[in-house]
Order: structure tokens, then C-alpha cells, then sequence
């Protein structure tokens, strides 16, 4: 196979390890007191009877336990990020630090390859050949929720055919939700399969005061952040172009505002604020033409803005619509299904509630379009599908349309739309992702040697050089809430959307009035792995600006 002379550079790279691993992962363990959940305790208590309450850990160098030889599976679970494979190297590593004999299985394609006994055997050549690389492809991923009696149960078979005594299964919230139901399912059933969980994603919300952050989202907003600083260089370049960016990040608006926070946008919406102060599309769309027209008043009919993927659901008239239309299609579907696609948006105009009909008919017909007929199996909008991007720009040429006849905008506005998702999720990871990463892995093979289960592999401290880096475990159960799933009430672990009062946030508020008026871009050029410290071992200035007292 051939490999590109940065992939073979980086294959040579030794991750950094927290001091606690630096001699293996036989660990010496502390406990906290026993833990409660952030919310529904008696609830979560009724649920996790065995696995709730355990103590938060923390790991010190020199442990003493004789490790005898294990099998151990390892699964990777929902979209890449930047780092997976590190996770992988990381636990095979701290795994033959226990002791040599023992063995490493990558259940394929997720999930799904536990329930359907699809696996391989990690080898030491695999793993090389993997190291310090993005991308999920050593053993794929998948989307499959590990929920039911019965997945759970062909998981205890597989395993126990391979003789694994443990799992690891990284993945993000829902993921991770899941492998504390299996862990639960395991030890109240007396099934002696250990389940560790590790935090993944790059959409950054899968975190608290114990997971510092998800992995891979340091990694994916640089790409991005590369990708926006060239974008804001070649427009203040030629000076003609709003470029409207769609970042990725399906819920959370974590990755736009950390992208803002790197380059300095002239605009960056924030979901959550939207939903927050009930905005309006129309409101989204007035204050955007607003700085599009003081920015041509000063000369400068060119901008960025950035769009978080999941704004559309934030937006309180627009949630109610997508809500009825869901409900209007499906209760109509065949007699829908068999229509022309104009034919179903002048059916939807017809049929929405009052209020509904009236926010639909402001949207481009594009999107009307894509709102009636870009539908999941189940029948529901696609909200990812949606180019929001394109729509805002679109209402804000309207706008400013309307402004013009107004006599308040004189200047001009043509645009470029973007979407970056998927450049970002499978970047060789930055030196932050690489290290957290084989570090968080490692660490999953101490929590599995201190004969631990429910538990998320932990790594803190990492704002501060790894030498300071504190390791050890969550309870699972600590981070779970009881939330509204489909019409149940689910156990689930609580995302952590953008706080308004945290201090990233706040901090962007207090800059973008200048930021819209200014050029005041900043180029993070592209991830560098080599040369000095300051450009190499950078972390999230969201994580700098969290931690900072
Ligand atoms: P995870 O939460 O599984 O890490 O995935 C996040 C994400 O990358 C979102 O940002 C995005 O909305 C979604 O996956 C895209 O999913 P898909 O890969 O199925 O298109």
C-alpha cells in the first residue's frame, strides 16, 4: 500500500501519555465517594441497579494486580473523528502492557458486527499501520443502537465464543448511553463482560466537568478553521463575496462558535442563543442583512458568516412546522407519496395550521421543496439535508432587495455557499487529538485491569502539558438524565449544547460587534504536526477559555 510521506512521518509519532499510564496500565486506583446523576437520581438508581452509584477514579503510576491473560473487543460507533484509531492503538497497547498474551478484536462496521459476529483480530501490524492516522476505516463504524434483550444477548454469545471478557465501544452520548444499558445488563445478569466506554465525536457535546471534551472535535475544527481562514482571505481579496458557511455539527453549535472563536468571523449564529431568545427566522435573517448593509455603507460588500448545522431545529416557528409537516405527511402519505413534488408544497400550504403556512411561504421554494419531499424511511424532514446556507442567503438577497427599494442599502451582495462536514471527521489527528486520544485508549485498558465496568474512560487536565494530565474513570451514570425519546422516557446521557452564560460564549459576544463592522479575520493555516510547541500542541480555545479561572 502506498502511503503519502506525511502519513509515513506520522506513523513514527509517540503519543503522550497522562504520568498515571506512563509506566502501563497496571494502575494504582483511588476512589472518590460513591456518585448520584445529574438528574431523575431515583430513576436512574431503578434503572442501573447494579452499576449506579460507583465512585469516580483516578489512576496513579504502579499498580501491583496480577493481570492475567484477557480477550478484549473493541467497537467504534456512529460518524468518524479525528483519533479513532489512536483510541484503538492506545488500548492495544496498554492492553499487551498488562500482559503480552493478551488479545485485541475489532467488531466490524460497529455495532452491528458485535450483534452479527463480524470480527478481526488486531495484530501488531494492523495497529502500526494505523497509528496517528484519521479515519474510522482499520474496522469501520456504523450507526446501529445497541438497545435491545436481544442484541444484548448475541453480544454475551460472540463474546463469550471469543472468550472476551471486556468491550470498549467508542462513540458519542448515545453510544455511550448504550454501553452503560450493556454494562448494567451484563453485571445484573452475572455475565462477567466488562463494558468501557470513551467519548468520540466532533460535534464537541459530549461532555462535562469529568469528559473534558469528545475527541476529535479539536482536530475537525481546525480543518475547518483552515478552510474559513483561507475563505475570509480570498474574500477580503477580492472584496465582491458574502460567503454563507454551513459547518457540520448535527444538534450543538460547538464547532461554529469554536471556528468563530479561531478565525474571527464577521458573523457566527449560535443555535442555542437563537432558541434562547426565540428568534424568528426573520429575525436571523434582518439582523444578518443588517451587518451585510452597514458593512457596505463602510466600502466593504464582502463577509463571512457562519451557519451551525443544526440552527434550522433551534428556530422555535420552524420546529413547530417541521413538527406538522412530519405529522401532515405521514397521516397523508400515500395519497402525498403519489403526488408531483410542486403538488406537495401547495398541499402543505393548504393544510398547515394558520401560523405554520405563514412561516412556510416565507422559506425559497427550493427549500419548501426539499421540506416535502427529502423524507427519511420513517417519513420525517431530513433537517440535515436542509441548506440552510443557501436558504439564509437567499432570504438575506430578499431582504436587502426589499431595503433597497427602502432606500437603505445601496451597495451590492452576491454569495458563495459552503457546507464542511466531512473534510473535517477523518483528518490525521493534531498532536491534542492524537495524544488524548491513544491516552483515553490506554486508559480504557487500566479501567479493564482494575476490573471496572459502566465506566468512561476520563483523561483531564489537558489544557496543561500531559505531564500534568489526570487519568482515571467516570461512572457512566453520574452524566445520565431521563429525557423524552419517541414517546418514552430513556435514560440518556445529557448533552451539553452551547451555555450562554459559559465563558466561550461570552466571550464571543463581547467581540462580535467588532468582528461584523471589522475585517478583523484571523488564518489559522493548516494542522501542523511538526516544529515548534506553540504552533503544534495547541488546544480548542473553547477548552482554554472553559478551564480558565
Ligand atoms: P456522531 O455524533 O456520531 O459523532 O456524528 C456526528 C456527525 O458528524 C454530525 O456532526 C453530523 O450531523 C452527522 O454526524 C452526519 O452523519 P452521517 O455520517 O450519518 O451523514
Amino acid at each position: 500500500m502506498s502511503i503519502s510521506p506525511l502519513q509515513k512521518a506520522r506513523a513514527a509519532y509517540a503519543p503522550k501519555l497522562p504520568p498515571a499510564l506512563a509506566g502501563g496500565a497496571n494502575v494504582k486506583v483511588n476512589e472518590g465517594v460513591p456518585t448520584t446523576a445529574v438528574a431523575d437520581v431515583e430513576k436512574i438508581r431503578a434503572i442501573f441497579k447494579t452499576t449506579f452509584g460507583s465512585p469516580v477514579l483516578t489512576f496513579e503510576a504502579g499498580g501491583s494486580a496480577a493481570a492475567k491473560a484477557i480477550n478484549v473487543g473493541v467497537i467504534l460507533s456512529g460518524g468518524q473523528a479525528p483519533g479513532g484509531h489512536n483510541v484503538i492503538a492506545g488500548l492495544y497497547d496498554g492492553l499487551k502492557s498488562l500482559n503480552k498474551t493478551n488479545k485485541l478484536y475489532g467488531f466490524l462496521k460497529g455495532p452491528d458486527g458485535l450483534v452479527k459476529d463480524e470480527y478481526m483480530e488486531l495484530t501488531d501490524a494492523i495497529i502500526d499501520a494505523h497509528r496517528n492516522t484519521g479515519g474510522f476505516d482499520m474496522i469501520g463504524s456504523g450507526r446501529t443502537k445497541l438497545e435491545t434483550d436481544e442484541q444484548f444477548e448475541a453480544a454475551r454469545r460472540h463474546c463469550e465464543a471469543l472468550g472476551i471478557s471486556a468491550l470498549v465501544i467508542i462513540g458519542g452520548d448515545d453510544s455511550n448511553t448504550n454501553a452503560c444499558m450493556l454494562a448494567e445488563y451484563f453485571k445484573s445478569h452475572s455475565i462477567p463482560i466488562q463494558v468501557i466506554g470513551c467519548p468520540k465525536t466532533i460535534d464537541g457535546d459530549l461532555k462535562n466537568e469529568w469528559i473534558e471534551t469528545s475527541f476529535g472535535f479539536d482536530t475537525a475544527c481546525r480543518v475547518y478553521s483552515e478552510l474559513i481562514g483561507n475563505i475570509g482571505r480570498d474574500a477580503n481579496s477580492a472584496k465582491k463575496y458574502w460567503h454563507f458557511i454551513k459547518l457540520m455539527g448535527r444538534s450543538a453549535s460547538h464547532i461554529a462558535l469554536e471556528c468563530a472563536l479561531q478565525t474571527q468571523p464577521n458573523i457566527a449564529i449560535i443555535s442555542e442563543e437563537v432558541a434562547e431568545k426565540k428568534m424568528t427566522l426573520g429575525q436571523i435573517v434582518d439582523e444578518i442583512a443588517a451587518v451585510v448593509a452597514a458593512r457596505s455603507a463602510a466600502g466593504m460588500n464582502f463577509g463571512v458568516a457562519l451557519i451551525p448545522e443544526g440552527l434550522i431545529e433551534f428556530v422555535p416557528e420552524i420546529k413547530v412546522l417541521i413538527s406538522e409537516l412530519n405529522d401532515l405527511l405521514a397521516a397523508n402519505a400515500e395519497k402525498v407519496d403519489a403526488m408531483e413534488k410542486a403538488d406537495k408544497v401547495k398541499f402543505a400550504l393548504a393544510n398547515l395550521t394558520k401560523e405554520s403556512a405563514a412561516v412556510f411561504a416565507t422559506l425559497p421554494a427550493g427549500i419548501q421543496m426539499q421540506l416535502c419531499n427529502d423524507r427519511d424511511p420513517h417519513g420525517n424532514v431530513q433537517v440535515s439535508l436542509i441548506e440552510t446556507e443557501k436558504m439564509l442567503a437567499e432570504m438575506v438577497a430578499t431582504k436587502l432587495k426589499a431595503m433597497k427599494a427602502e432606500g437603505k442599502f445601496n451597495g451590492k451582495f452576491s454569495t458563495q455557499v459552503h457546507f464542511f462536514g466531512y473534510e473535517g471527521r477523518c483528518a490525521a489527528p493534531s498532536n491534542y487529538d492524537a495524544d488524548y486520544c491513544y491516552s483515553l485508549g490506554y486508559n480504557a485498558a487500566a479501567l479493564i485491569g482494575a476490573g471496572r465496568t459502566g465506566y468512561m474512560s476520563s483523561v483531564r487536565n489537558t489544557t496543561k502539558p500531559a505531564s500534568e494530565w489526570i487519568a482515571g474513570g467516570i461512572p457512566i451514570t453520574m452524566m445520565m438524565n431521563i429525557e423524552r425519546r419517541h414517546g418514552h422516557d430513556k435514560p440518556v446521557i445529557r448533552k451539553a449544547l452551547v451555555e450562554l452564560d459559559g465563558k466561550p460564549f461570552a466571550f464571543f459576544a463581547s467581540k462580535r460587534g467588532e468582528w461584523a463592522k471589522e475585517t478583523a479575520y484571523v488564518y489559522p493555516g493548516p494542522i501542523q504536526y511538526f516544529g515548534p510547541s506553540e504552533v503544534c500542541d495547541l488546544v480548542t480555545k473553547t477548552l482554554m477559555l472553559e478551564q480558565s479561572k
